[in-house]
């Protein structure tokens, strides 16, 4: 059986090299400039070389996949699930959490 991760690593492995050999590897690369890297991009489902996979005029890092008012990119950067409104699962829409505890949500 395979679960869902390793399903993800198996994928992104030939990833792990640096063509262009820059320093940064293949998954960590932005090529498209939309503040996702292309293992993002991946976890996501957006298109690593098209800034705006969906042609909306929103590109794919300000996207808000699943609705819970922060941006895909910065889920990533708060370690939040962008395929997930409430990522830890306790009531609260990850954009209503207070992730530096100053007393202002998230999302403003
Ligand atoms: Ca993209
Ligand atoms: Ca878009
Ligand atoms: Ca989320
Ligand atoms: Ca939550």
């Amino acid at each position: 059986m395979i679960t869902n991760l390793q399903d993800i690593q198996a994928k992104l492995n030939p990833l792990t090299k640096d063509t262009d050999k820059d320093g940064i590897k293949d998954a960590e690369e932005d090529n498209d400039s939309d503040k996702l890297n292309t293992k993002e991009e991946f976890i996501v489902g957006t298109n690593s070389t098209n800034a705006d996979s969906d042609k909306d005029g929103i590109t794919d890092g300000e996207e808000d996949r699943d609705n819970d008012k922060i941006a895909n990119y910065l889920e990533f950067e708060l370690g939040y699930n962008p395929k997930n409104s409430d990522s830890d699962r306790d009531g609260l829409k990850d954009g209503d959490e207070d992730f530096d505890r100053d007393g202002v949500p998230n999302s403003l």
